[in-house]
């Protein structure tokens, strides 16, 4: 039988606490509910719980596969199925993003326990994507819905880790469209040249922050909160001096889902190679398209030969 939970809501706009629930012993019942209460408000926190690792991972299979990180390592657990951040190695996500949103497959949920953390400070916010997009003008709406854009995992060091992804998602519980470009991942609007996308991505990743959209948690040890990637983003706050720890579990889903196909063919230049011809060498890579450079301007031994 499902619990009894007590739900309160924590900003206008996403984001509610639920007691009554203990995500150690959690049933069908409760998994059904807490599916529900995420397409309601997007952010759930669990406190005063500190699940073991063993029992935040098997909560964690009750949404779906689970993955560990795939390019950063655990710094002090060997669970495969876990990723950790402790603040004191650098783990300290302070940019705005969606989960691992350069893989084909991102992550649906994350489900994240507080380990240990700062007795000021650290607080992680989130913010709402379904109100971002739908706030726009429908002017930009239209151009949004036409675009994909490019990911990267160069904040692990691997700008060779790609993925496109449309600009604007479609929720497939929900059926809502949210806008899915973060600052932290997001390098490039596939069908814009790279002076076009960097101001609109500028334009976007600063828009989809507005405090309005926006959720902020002050973190207490032992708080499992679980949030869809698929509709928000998170940035915790860099102003702390103390130890803080997280663990996390991944859910891992489908692939995103645009309003439609594209609207506009790749912009990239692969003729008339110049200068700025640098800027569309990380997206020809990822088409498979061969392009000149100023680099083939350059002597090589076969040239000399
Ligand atoms: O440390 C946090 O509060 C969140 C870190 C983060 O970005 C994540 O776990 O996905
Ligand atoms: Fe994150």
């Amino acid at each position: 039988m499902g619990t009894e939970l007590q739900v309160t809501r924590l900003a206008g706009s996403l984001g509610a606490e639920v007691r009554g629930l203990s995500v150690a012993n959690a049933g069908p019942d409760d998994i059904a509910r807490v599916r529900e209460l995420l397409r309601e408000h997007l952010v759930l926190f669990f406190p005063d719980q500190r699940p073991s690792i063993d029992e935040h991972v098997a909560f964690g299979r009750h949404f779906g596969p689970l993955e560990a990180h795939p390019n950063l390592k655990n710094p002090i657990t060997d669970h495969p199925e876990i990723f950790e951040l402790v603040a004191s190695r650098g783990g300290i996500a302070d940019e705005w993003h969606s989960d691992i949103t350069f893989q084909p497959n991102p992550s649906v949920y994350a489900i994240l326990h507080m380990v240990r953390c700062p007795t000021v400070g650290g607080d992680t916010m989130w913010a709402n994507m379904y109100q971002a997009y739908e706030a726009l003008s429908a002017p930009m709406r239209e151009l949004c819905d036409g675009l994909s854009a490019l990911h990267d995992a160069a904040p692990h060091g691997r700008p060779d880790i790609t993925a496109i992804h449309p600009v604007v998602r479609m929720h497939p519980e929900t059926g809502r469209r949210s806008l899915f470009v973060n600052e932290h991942f997001t390098r490039r609007i596939v069908e814009m040249s790279h002076e076009e996308s960097a101001n609109l991505l500028g334009y976007l990743t600063r828009w989809v922050s507005s405090p309005r959209f926006t959720v902020r948690r002050r973190w207490q040890q032992g708080t499992i909160a679980m949030w869809d990637n698929r509709c928000t983003q998170h940035y915790v706050l860099n102003d702390f001096d103390q130890e803080r720890i997280i663990q996390r579990v991944t859910v891992m889903g489908d692939e995103p889902r645009g309003i439609a196909a594209p609207r506009w063919q790749p912009f990239t230049r692969i003729e008339n190679a110049a200068a700025t011809s640098r800027y569309d060498r990380q997206l020809n890579a990822h088409l498979g398209r061969e392009a000149t450079t100023l680099e083939s301007n350059s002597r090589t031994p076969k040239a000399a030969a």
